[in-house]
């Protein structure tokens, strides 16, 4: 590790590594500083099988966080350091490390540590409504950066036809016989396939923008100063172009559900109106930059993101549960009904999810 830490341009002296359970991909360790009143850093290995193009991705964070910075800058904003991330350059001026030892090769980079912030898992009206806010901030300071300026740091990450064609080659194969189970919901994913298209569709005829999305909007991926208020958007792997219909809708798919992202119960999932009215209104404070379009695509970005999960869930499970982590044989399946049950709820609702 002292190899790896010494590559990289720290102002000051930092203690021995301490691992820290943030996500499932990258593997983190806090720096704490090794002198008083100093600068403690965030360092991570890379997990470069989900992120084949470490460069790009490094990039991609780069560019985001230059670019909010300067902004918050521009607007005469306090406390920078703490609401936006810094990445910190080796000494040959790159974003990140890549350590070879032999046949093993290894990413590595290092954050500046965000002194005295916190993250939450839970969801309330609340914490929704800030969480909304600052959502909808973090695409408003980047609605001015070109989408193209970023890569897709996962080729068709959130590209609907591109997961319905990957379904479509697991049901050819069949590779663990499991087809046999999944018919029902075949067909309920199969009678919604244009509509869930809709947005591609109008992309390619140039009647709808992609701009640059989270792609990971959980409330766990924002932190808080002392006194509750947010300060800064973590987790910034997955900052690439999309739809922003689609990062609103990916937080309503965990944060306004009365149930489990894999409830084997279907019967206690429902739509929670009041975390979804609470982030609507935050979002829509903030996010001034929405056109009429993208505006009332909101609902449907919720209904998509359902479809979506559910379409990637079914997928892992007929190929044998090769992406997701499983804790059961048919966790995938259950994952995939509970998805379906949610979409099933949100197009129950869609009057009253109009905005
Ligand atoms: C994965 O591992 P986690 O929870 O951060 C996935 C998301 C899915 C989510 C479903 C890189 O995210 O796209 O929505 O599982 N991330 C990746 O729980 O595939
Ligand atoms: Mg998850």
């Amino acid at each position: 590790m002292n190899d790896i830490i010494s590559q990289f341009v720290l102002a000051n002296a930092v203690q021995a590594p301490v691992p820290v359970k943030v996500g499932f991909i990258n593997d983190s360790f806090m720096l704490p500083s090794a002198v008083a009143g100093g600068k403690s850093y965030f360092l991570q290995r890379i997990n470069d099988n989900v992120f084949r193009d470490v460069e790009g991705l490094q990039r991609n964070i780069q560019i985001v966080t230059d670019h909010i910075r300067k902004k918050l800058q521009e607007t005469g904003e306090s406390d920078i350091e703490r609401k936006v991330l810094q990445l910190v350059p080796t000494h040959d001026g790159k974003l990140y490390y890549c350590k070879k030892d032999g046949a093993d090769v290894q990413y590595w980079r290092i954050y500046v540590h965000i002194d005295n912030s916190h993250s939450t898992d839970k969801v309330t009206p609340e914490s929704a409504e800030l969480a909304g806010e600052a959502f909808g901030r973090f695409q408003m300071l980047l609605s001015d950066l070109p989408f193209d300026s970023l890569t897709e740091s996962i080729p068709h990450f959130h590209d609907i036809p591109f997961r319905l064609q990957q379904l479509d080659e697991a049901i050819a194969k069949d590779a663990v016989g499991r087809l046999k189970d999944c018919t029902e919901l075949i067909e309920k994913i199969n009678v919604r396939r244009r509509e869930m298209c809709l947005a591609e569709g109008l992309f390619s005829e140039g009647k709808l923008v992609k701009r640059i999305n989270h792609c990971d909007t959980k409330v766990n991926n924002m932190l808080f100063d002392e006194s509750g208020k947010p300060l800064c958007i973590v987790d910034l792997d997955t900052v690439m172009p999309g739809f922003v219909f689609s990062d609103f809708g990916d937080f309503m798919r965990t944060g306004a559900n009365t149930g489990a992202e894999d409830d084997p119960n279907l019967d206690n999932i429902h739509v929670n109106m009041d975390v979804y009215r609470a982030y609507t209104r935050g979002y829509l404070r903030s996010a001034t930059f929405l056109t009429p379009i993208e505006r009332g695509f909101l609902p449907y970005g919720c209904r998509r993101m359902s479809y979506m999960q559910a379409v990637r869930f079914l997928t892992d499970y007929i190929n044998g549960d090769t992406y997701y982590k499983t804790d059961y044989a048919e966790h995938n399946l259950v994952r995939t009904r509970a998805q379906i049950r949610l979409l099933e709820e949100q197009e129950f609702k869609s009057a009253e999810m109009e905005i």
